[in-house]
């Protein structure tokens, strides 16, 4: 399992600025054709392009509301809730570092019924929070943020921001240990209708990402070829019992 200390949104301020520093040199190269073609006497420095690409980031920041939202992955999972199954539970549950990402609604990384990316049989099989991660930014999402380890039951809070049209949030964990198994949300929206939720809990299940076709808890690495797409784990009494929830509240 991947170790890292909280990392927050570096890659989506970097995205950030690479797009501003495109909308300064575009504005700058427009006013040097605009020069060109009315014969004004408008020179084009470095130092107008800087002060294009400042402004240009000034009008983007203004113009975009960024929501700021905490999240606690709070796991109950333990011998008191679900002993009681054929699965029993291991001797030392807990979870991965919680990957999310933060997107459009319109936007899905994964669900029922359908298969696994290679980053999301990562992060079920071993707790590896890239390439998700990579694959979600790839895929249009503006940001990912991370939690931190942690034994189950016990928590972890995590921030993160959204906007207007990046609104939903998609967030995963691995089962551990397990084969391939995880819990997760996919874009859950923060907006409904039309205005940013102050609080929204939801219950977590286990999932199996239909990647490695372990059927304990601790078992062999047996790759399940070709892949099942991802279902929710039917043994009693891990459906109808939740083994945490995700706590959403805005900042
Ligand atoms: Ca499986
Ligand atoms: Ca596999």
């Amino acid at each position: 399992m991947q170790s890292k200390s909280s990392c927050q949104s570096i890659l989506f301020f970097q995205n950030l600025t690479l797009v501003y520093r495109w909308i300064g040199r575009t504005i700058g190269t427009c006013a040097l054709v605009f020069g060109l073609f009315t014969g004004s006497h408008c020179s084009i420095t470095d130092t107008d392009s800087d002060q294009a690409i400042n402004l240009a980031l000034l009008a983007f920041l203004s113009q975009t509301e960024f929501i700021p939202y905490s999240v606690t992955f709070k796991a109950t999972w333990s011998a008191a809730t679900h002993s009681g199954g054929t699965l029993g539970i291991p001797a030392n549950p807990h979870f991965s570092i919680p990957v999310g990402a933060v997107h459009s609604p319109v936007l899905n990384f994964w669900q029922t019924g359908q298969r696994a990316s290679n980053g999301l049989e990562k992060l079920a099989e071993n707790g590896d929070f890239t390439p998700v991660d990579s694959e979600m930014l790839n895929g249009g999402a503006i940001s990912v943020f991370y939690g931190t380890a942690f034994d189950s039951p016990g928590s972890v809070t995590m921030k993160f921001s959204v906007t207007k049209d990046a609104s939903a949030v998609t967030l995963l964990s691995m089962v551990a240990p397990s084969p391939d198994w995880f819990v997760g949300v996919g874009s859950v929206d923060l907006k409904e209708q039309g205005a940013f939720v102050s609080s929204k809990t939801m219950d977590l299940y286990m999932y199996d990402a239909g990647t490695d076709s372990g059927a304990a808890f601790i078992a062999a690495d047996l790759d399940t070829n070709p892949q099942a797409p991802i279902s929710l784990i039917a043994d009693t009494p891990l459906v109808g019992n939740p083994v945490g929830t995700f706590t959403f509240k805005r900042q």
